[in-house]
């Protein structure tokens, strides 16, 4: 217990046991952007100095869409659960759109606000200004339920260490996911009845194991497939080498759809790249791990009579509102679960296949020979820079063990990486202004790694870059930024085309409402904010420029950006 400047003991209050309950929780960050609803988290913090009591780490974040997309970088870093606080209803309103990339990458965040006073008088927490009318709402975890897991609003102070546990216990559990912790001004001040102790959390249930008979059924499928394609979005690090091994075993070609992380190595016999293609057109097995897209059904499908099955611990994407994939077996696991289970049952009934097997990788190794010619032709420098040339000169620039943030221009086809964990981009709900808050967050948790954040320059205003940079020297995280900066949404440009090209809007090229000319001096902004940072427009400049950069991270310690003008 703490004591006053009078010497007098001091009773704990509830944030007090709200922040040393996050930390025994394993929770490192407090990523936050305070209001009047924070003097007692405030106070809370201040007394833990004076008496070391253990509590997360206060990271000041001027803008709470950032504060989110930290908290994915950090939790991709550590697998820890992640905390962000934020002011009331209006610093929630501010979380919504990486809160939602959160949801969708079943992260587990605890969000947690403040919530206006809710006397108006009498109360030490008591209302003193006039936005504690106007803040307050019927029903402020509203805002948010769709996209979390649980809410809660807390009540009784010295219920606090139980409410953090709760919330932790649901956002750690199986599909992983954040919630919302709603905390009003006057228990959070309040006195505790009892000293706050220790708290020992309650370890999360394990991941799912697969249905036995299902895995024997699709090892069976396996074994007698003539054209199987796998396709794979996001894999954890640790089952890399499992479907590595799986897919080489069995000759089975893997496109990895809209990814996330690294599923295969690039040099992979196996790794077929992006666009499920033909592969998907000729398929006579299709097996989809971890996909909630696997392909667009408007634009390709499989063949009739090719058997489709779906792996994951939500095979289903239950919180999808409309999801029709066809559907032959559905086997809910963790992926590492199954990919070893399916190992294991196939094996023995391979020995049938061999020939077929060998066919099989006989065309795919040719095919991948053609493929891999093709890339070579296609990042081959030409008289501007090219998406393609960036993305590989990258991949040289940075080396094997730098972790891409990619939002989304990089062109994961021509930077290879080898090593799972390397390479992560923008989540399946496409909410902009995630990466440079995500490779923030990254570099926090993993401070001796080299962290890359490639964006559009779409993306990086989306970003709120100024406070990006400034999270950047404030918290000392040198990461290297860079820009792939064609002066336009292309992507919004490309859709008027594809649906308009010979309407009135293809006249203009699809340009109208995709053109962010002129181009701002992106390098004179983040110099003004202490980064090293250069703007490139020849190719052969580009080699030259990245090390500048690489150099200015790793061994300057200074933040750093390139502003490369990518005309496509
Ligand atoms: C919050 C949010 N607003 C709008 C969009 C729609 N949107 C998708 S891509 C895109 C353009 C992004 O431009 P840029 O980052 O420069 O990349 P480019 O498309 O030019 O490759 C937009 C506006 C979105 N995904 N998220």
């Amino acid at each position: 217990m703490a004591l006053t400047p009078s010497g007098r003991e001091r009773p704990a209050i509830a944030a007090e046991a709200f922040l040393r309950g996050l930390a025994d929780h394993g929770v490192e960050n407090f990523f936050c952007n305070p209001g009047t609803d924070f003097p007692p988290i405030v106070e809370a913090f201040s007394r833990a100095k004076k008496t070391n009591a253990k509590v997360p780490k206060p990271v000041l974040v001027p803008h709470e869409n950032l504060a989110v997309g930290m908290a994915h970088g950090a939790y991709l870093m550590t697998g820890h659960p992640q905390a962000v606080m934020v002011h009331v209803n209006v610093g929630t309103a501010n979380t919504i759109n990486n809160l939602t990339n959160l949801a969708r990458d079943r992260v587990p965040l605890i969000l947690a606000a403040g919530r206006t006073p809710i006397t108006e008088k009498g109360s030490f927490g008591s209302r003193t200004r006039p936005i504690h009318w106007a803040q307050e709402m019927f029903d402020q975890a509203g805002m948010v339920r769709e996209l979390v897991k649980w809410d809660y609003e807390l009540r009784n102070p010295n219920q606090t260490g139980d409410v953090v546990a709760r919330s932790v216990e649901v956002a750690m559990t199986h599909p992983r996911g954040p919630v919302y912790l709603v905390l009003p001004r006057e228990p959070l001040s309040a006195n505790l009845a009892e000293p706050i102790g220790p708290m020992k959390p309650r370890p999360p249930a394990a991941s799912v194991h697969p249905d036995g008979a299902a895995i024997a059924t699709l090892a069976e499928w396996i074994a007698a497939a003539e054209r199987p394609l796998l396709i794979a979005a996001t894999l954890a690090a640790d089952a890399v080498p499992a479907l590595a091994h799986l897919v080489e075993r069995c000759a089975i070609p893997v496109v990895t759809h809209n990814p996330r992380t690294i599923c295969l190595p690039s040099s992979h016999p196996m790794h077929f790249g992006f666009e499920p293609g033909a592969l998907l057109t000729d398929a006579d097995l299709v097996i989809v791990l971890d996909s909630d897209v696997p392909w667009i059904p408007h634009l390709q499908h499989p063949p009739a009579g090719c058997r489709v099955a779906h792996i994951g611990e939500d095979p289903s994407f239950m919180r999808y509102p409309m999801r029709s994939f066809p559907s032959d077996l559905s086997i809910q696991s963790g992926s590492l679960n199954a990919l070893e289970a399916l190992i294991e049952a196939v094996e023995p009934r391979l020995q049938m296949a061999e020939a077929r097997i060998a066919a099989r990788r006989a065309r795919l190794t040719e095919r991948m020979r053609n493929r891999r010619a093709q890339l070579t032709k296609d990042s081959a420098p030409g008289a501007t820079i090219s998406p393609e040339y960036l993305s590989r000169a990258i991949g040289e620039a940075v080396g094997e063990d730098a972790i891409i943030f990619n939002e989304y221009p990089l062109r994961p086809d021509h930077c290879p990486r080898e090593k799972p964990g390397t390479f992560y981009a923008l989540g399946p709900a496409g909410g902009l202004g995630w990466g440079f808050g995500a490779a923030l967050g990254a570099k926090l948790s993993a401070p001796d790694a080299f962290v890359v954040a490639t964006l559009g320059d779409g993306a990086y205003m989306f970003a709120n870059p100024m406070v990006g940079h400034w999270v950047a020297a404030k918290h000392g995280l040198p990461i290297l930024t860079v820009i792939f900066n064609n002066s336009r949404y292309g992507a919004v440009r490309r859709a008027t085309l594809a649906m308009f090209k010979d309407g009135a809007a293809g006249e203009s090229d699809g340009r109208a409402l995709a053109d962010l000319d002129p181009s701002p001096p992106y390098e004179l902004m983040a110099q003004a904010q202490g980064a090293y940072a250069e703007r490139v427009e020849k190719p052969g400049d580009l080699p030259d420029a990245l090390k500048r950069a690489r150099e200015a991270v790793v061994s300057g310690r200074r933040q750093a950006l390139l502003n490369v003008i990518t005309p496509y």
